[in-house]
């Protein structure tokens, strides 16, 4: 990449010379996407930010169900209530949600700026974190397992660059300080997760995301630079705090 083309790329919100970049921002329940990407927001207004479709995930249009009088199905409490029976269908609906809000997005005209991209999380948290934990604890059967890696291998590597992601940045607290941010959200589908659930999914971003220990089917994924950001410390209500870390996501971009 030339120097001219490095030059204020990330205060000018052009991720690469030729094409958008694209970024996720992965992290455990509640450690604090949702607002940490108002604050990318704030402080990169050129930036466009896709929020987790979880309003979806919590009103399908869909009858036949005891929910059938207000004509929607609530699949995220469903799945937590019966996660044997409906993590498989789960796993299908928030992987082409997202899907779609990834290709929805218009490519821009040869020429214009292109703009940073950044998703809250991602099709490949979607496999490499929930899925795979709910394999391994037994709420998707190997059957289930086998077919969702099977579609999702066929459809992202026939997407190819249209889905791909060029750097992660990944939101990391202890399980217990998510479980704290986690009771002070309240959202009621959520009420009966315990911390044990929030552990097993630390050990997924840390196997996938830190030790790279974890198999990626998609080479341009698994060699994604990852940037770490702590936030254990509270960040919310936090200036200094705040400034640290967008300094960090700006210092990451720009070496993109
Ligand atoms: N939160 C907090 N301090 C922080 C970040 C988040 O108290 O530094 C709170 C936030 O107000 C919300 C909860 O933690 O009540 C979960 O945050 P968010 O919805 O952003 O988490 P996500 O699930 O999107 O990661
Ligand atoms: O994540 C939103 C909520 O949705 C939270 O309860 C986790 C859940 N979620 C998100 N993606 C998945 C997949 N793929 N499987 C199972 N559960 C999922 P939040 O972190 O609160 O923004
Ligand atoms: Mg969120």
């Amino acid at each position: 990449m030339s120097l001219a083309c490095d030059a204020g790329k990330a205060e000018a919100g052009m991720g690469r010379c030729g094409a958008a970049l694209r970024l996720a921002l992965e992290g455990n329940i509640a450690v604090g996407k949702s607002t940490f990407l108002k604050l990318l927001g704030a402080t990169f207004p050129r930036w466009h930010l896709v929020t987790e479709p979880v309003a979806q995930w919590r009103k399908v249009p869909a009858g036949g169900t005891a929910q059938e009088s207000t004509g929607s199905t609530n699949l995220l409490q469903m799945m937590y209530q019966e996660p044997a029976r409906w993590s498989y269908t789960f796993q299908t609906f928030s992987c082409m949600s997202r899907l779609k809000a990834m290709l929805e997005l218009q490519e821009e005209p040869p020429g214009t700026p292109h703009p940073v991209r950044v998703f809250e999380r991602s099709v490949y948290s979607d496999r490499y974190i929930f899925a795979k934990n709910l394999f391994e604890v037994g709420h998707l059967n190997p059957l289930e397992w086998a077919i969702y890696q099977d579609w999702h291998g066929f459809l992202l590597q026939h997407l190819g660059p249209r889905a791909t992601l060029h750097g992660f940045l990944y939101l990391r607290a202890t399980p217990q300080t998510c479980l704290e941010r986690l009771r002070r959200r309240a959202r009621s589908e959520e009420g009966g997760i315990q911390l044990g659930y929030l552990e097993q999914l630390h050990a997924q971003h840390e196997h996938w995301l830190v030790d790279k220990t974890t198999e990626i089917h998609f080479g341009d994924v698994q060699r994604a630079p990852v940037l770490v950001l702590d936030v254990e410390q509270d960040f919310e209500h936090d200036r200094a705090v705040q400034g640290v870390l967008m300094a960090q996501v700006e210092a990451f971009v720009t070496s993109l």
